[in-house]
This record gives structure tokens, sequence and C-alpha cells, in this order.
């Protein structure tokens, strides 16, 4: 297949990128204009397109039962990738019939089945939402929808808070430094839209309102307030103390990397913190896999963060009701309690695991992360549930400082979004790990810490990888601040 740059160059040959003033059909005015409904004209590069998105599926191990575009554009890219994979395919209809079985969508939907979406530009990701909430009213599920080209103006963002993956396949700033390379575009016209991109966010939660469909969608497209630093939201009046300590510290070591230190000795584990604990801000531990556990081992890996001026987090994801938890995070063999400054919930049980888990933690300082996403195949953490998620953590936000998600889910800037499933190689195990690369997290989506386990871990010099993920990590971060202050 040819490289991501050769298809750039072709779409721009065929007049798919446009660059001037356009509308959009927001009426938002545009410097630069896709119009992907011209590949029905190119056979050859609509079917070249139609590879790339089946790649992309490959690539993310995406599970699904039905694929469905959305019309009309992506329909024949649908079409294509049906045929050729004899994939079930689904038809939303635009207009309900007004005889016959007023079916909005044509095709089998079993109840429960998952439904993959195709697009073929996202700006908002309303027409993706759009489409879903039609899928959803017949019985299906929809987790996932892949995307040709991302304008990176919030559908990421917008369409992860209502519990659906975006993937893209070109995004808008890779389209920019293609045609420019390739002296299509000149530097001046790269940025005039990369700031137009900036300024003209659609991703505005607390603005939501209902269409007449009962679909969310953003009010209005935008001017996104400026990205706040992580020492500008440390100082935040209502911030979390430990979320402000922690940002403190990924300022001063400038650093958003947590290793997963996934180990199973005591002996390597307490190496392990040592060694790198230069690099990162966060060490996070599975305690209950260390075979030769003593209560020591919770002093010396705090002596040990100190050092180095790190915070640990023990992922023991509690998910009991209250009183249970109380338990398991005060008390018991491991008292995660007296070592472990942040642990993590599943919002699962509802309210009691928070409120449980803060009557142990909140008296000693300690704070909670809940787990909103996941990152393994198949989770079944994803819309209406991550969204529960956020308004559990809005509610408790004196003990709640965060989220384990896929990327950024709320504009709030009091809380901190880490994402585990990290490498800058990988794509997953055979165990259902999905992996991104730190760019893709801290840049595209918006998080704020990278979770790395093997990635590091099994690395032939643990200390250059942890390098390589601090510094990926930390140019992620200083380049999406600095585009959002363009
Ligand atoms: P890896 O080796 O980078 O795949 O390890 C990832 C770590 O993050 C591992 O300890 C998991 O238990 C943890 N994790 C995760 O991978 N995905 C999740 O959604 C959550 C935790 Br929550």
């Amino acid at each position: 297949m040819d490289s991501l740059d050769s298809l750039i160059l072709k779409l721009h040959d065929v007049n798919a990128v446009k660059f001037g003033e356009y509308k959009l059909k927001s009426g938002m005015m545009t410097p630069i204009y896709i119009d992907l409904r011209v590949l029905v004209s190119h056979p050859a590069l609509l079917n070249q397109v139609a590879s790339f998105i089946y790649q992309k599926v490959q690539d993310e191990g995406l599970q699904f039962e039905s694929v469905c575009g959305v019309p009309y554009t992506a329909l024949p890219l649908a079409t294509i990738i049906c045929s050729r994979h004899e994939l079930p395919m689904l038809i939303r209809r635009k207009e309900a019939k007004d005889y016959g079985t007023k079916r909005m969508v044509e095709g089998i939907c079993r109840e429960g089945d998952i439904c993959l979406i195709i697009e073929d530009t996202v700006t908002s990701g309303t027409s993706i939402l759009e489409t879903a909430e039609v899928l959803y009213k017949e019985g299906l599920k929809v987790t996932d929808s892949i995307v040709l080209m991302d304008r990176e103006q919030g559908g990421v963002e917008m369409l992860a808070s209502k519990g659906i993956r975006l993937h893209p396949i070109i995004s808008m700033f890779k389209l920019l430094d293609v045609l420019q390379a390739a002296e299509r575009i000149d530097a001046q016209m790269a940025q005039n839209v990369r700031k137009f991109i900036i300024e003209n966010n659609t991703f505005r939660p607390k603005d939501e309102k209902k269409n007449g469909n009962g679909v969310s969608v953003p009010k209005k497209p935008c001017i996104e307030h400026k990205e706040l630093s992580y020492t500008e939201r440390a100082k935040l009046p209502k911030i979390h103390p430990l979320a402000s300590k922690l940002l403190n510290i990924m300022e001063e070591k400038q650093s958003n990397l947590c290793v997963s230190a996934d180990v199973t000795s005591s002996e390597e584990l307490l190496e392990l913190a040592d060694s790198l604990g230069s690099k990162i801000c966060l060490l996070k531990t599975h305690i209950d896999i260390i075979k030769d556990y003593t209560t020591e081992i919770g002093q010396k890996l705090q002596a040990v963060a100190e050092k180095h001026n790190f915070l640990i987090f023990e992922d023991r994801k509690f998910a009991d009701i209250g009183n249970t938890v109380k338990h398991q995070y005060g008390g018991g063999l491991y008292q995660i309690s007296s070592w472990s400054h942040i642990v993590n919930a599943h919002p699962l049980p509802g309210p009691g695991v928070v409120k449980g888990l803060s009557a142990v933690g909140k008296p000693l300082g300690r704070g909670c992360l809940l787990i909103a996403q996941m990152s393994s195949q198949g989770s079944l953490a994803t819309g209406e549930y991550t969204q529960t998620a956020m308004k559990m953590a809005e509610d408790h936000s004196d003990f709640v400082m965060g989220f384990i998600c896929g990327g950024k889910i709320t504009k709030r800037p009091e809380f901190i979004h880490m994402t585990p499933g990290v490498q800058l190689l990988s794509k997953g195990d055979d165990l259902g790990q999905q992996y991104s690369t730190p760019e893709e997290v801290i840049k595209n989506k918006g998080s704020d810490v990278i979770i790395v386990g093997r990635g590091i871990l099994e690395a032939p010099d643990r200390l250059k990888a942890a390098e390589a993920y601090r510094k990926s990590g930390w140019e992620g971060y200083t380049l999406r601040l600095a585009l959002s202050q363009q």
C-alpha cells in the first residue's frame, strides 16, 4: 500500500482538499475545505482510501459485527470494505420512508451487536453521533468509528465524551505538514490554517443541548479557551491538592510519564523505582503481583518516591460496595492507604465506592482516579458509563482528582487524565491490550499522563526507554500547548 503522504498528495491532486474561503455545514467560514465527495469520480483513489480504512480497523484490532458508513460520502467506502472482506453492512437512511417498513436502518440489526461507523471527514463529530443515535435506537452498540480526515476541531473529544473512540487516518496537522513539505502550500497558508483550527474548536461539553432527535450537539462552534499549562492548572482554586502536587512535579521534572511497575519481586520493584525515578512523575504498582510482599515495601517505596520526587499510584481498581472497599483500602495485608498517594476505582458499584474510599483516603490527603474508559479491546466502559463516571467525579471532586481514560474526556482543567495502553512501537498484545503512541495520547487526544508498562519493562535498556517515553510525552504536551497559544 502507498504511504499516507502519497495518499494526501493524491487527495490534493483531485481537489478533495482546497484552500480559500469556504462555508462549513455549521455556517462557520473556513480557510480549508475537505470535500471527499469527489472520490467516487476517482475509483482507484476510492479503492485506496478503503484500503487505508480497513488497515486502520486491523491495526486497532477493532471488534464489531457490522459496518455503517455515514451517508452519503462514506457509503461507497463502507460498501467497498464490506464487499471485499465479506462483512455485514448496515445502511442508515437519512429520511424515513413514508411507505413500507419506515425503517431508519436497512440490514439486520441484532440487539447488542457492535456496529463500526465509517466517516469521511470529522469536524465536531456530530454526524457520527447522529448516525450512532439512529443505530442505538435499533439496539446496536457503537464503540469505535474510523474517519479518513480529522479536522482536529474537537471531534475526537466530543465523541470520547459520548463513549465513542474516533480513529483518524489523516489529521489536519499531518495534512498541512505534508502539503507544505511538498510545496503545495506555503508556510504562511499552513500557519493560517493551523491557527484557524486551534481557534475554532467545537468541543464545549458544558454548553451541550439536545437537538430535535434528542441527540446531544455542541451549541455552536466556539473559540476554545487557551489551554492552561500544568503549572497554571496546579494553581486553580478548586483543584485537588494532590492533583496540584502532581502537576507541579510534572512541570518541574518535565515528565508526564507514569511507569507501570508490573514486576513480581520486591527487589525489582524498588530497583525499578530508584533507577527510573528521575524520569517519572508517577510510579504505578500492582502490589498484589509481588510474590515476596512484606509490610516494609510501602515505606521503602515512599522513601524512593521522596528521593526522586514522584508520586505512587496503586492500580487496585476497587469495585465493591463502600463498606468493603474501606477495608480493602485501609486494611488487609497491603495497607494501601498508608503508602499509595493515589488509587483508582471502577464507577460500576455507584457512588458508594467513592464514598467508602474517601472515608479512608481523604483524611490522609490521598486522591482517587475513576476508571472512565479502559484500554482493553471490548471494554464495556463506554458511552453512558463514561459519562456517569464524569458526573461521579464532579460530585466527589474533594477526593476524585481525575480519570483513567483514552484521552481528554472533560474540559474541567482541575481533573487529570491518565492513559494506559501506550507504546511507541507495538499496536497491542494477544490478550486484548490496545496501544497508542505518546504523541497520539497527549498531543492529539489531550490526555495528561501516559502510563507505560511493557514498552519500558521489556526494553533492553529500561532507563533509555523511559527517557524516550518521557521525551515523547513531554514533546506531545509542549506542542499541544504551543498550538493552543498561537
Ligand atoms: P502495558 O505493559 O503498558 O500494557 O501495561 C499497562 C498497565 O496499565 C497494566 O498494569 C494494566 O493493568 C494497566 N491498565 C491498562 O493497561 N488499561 C486500563 O484500562 C487500566 C489499567 Br484501568
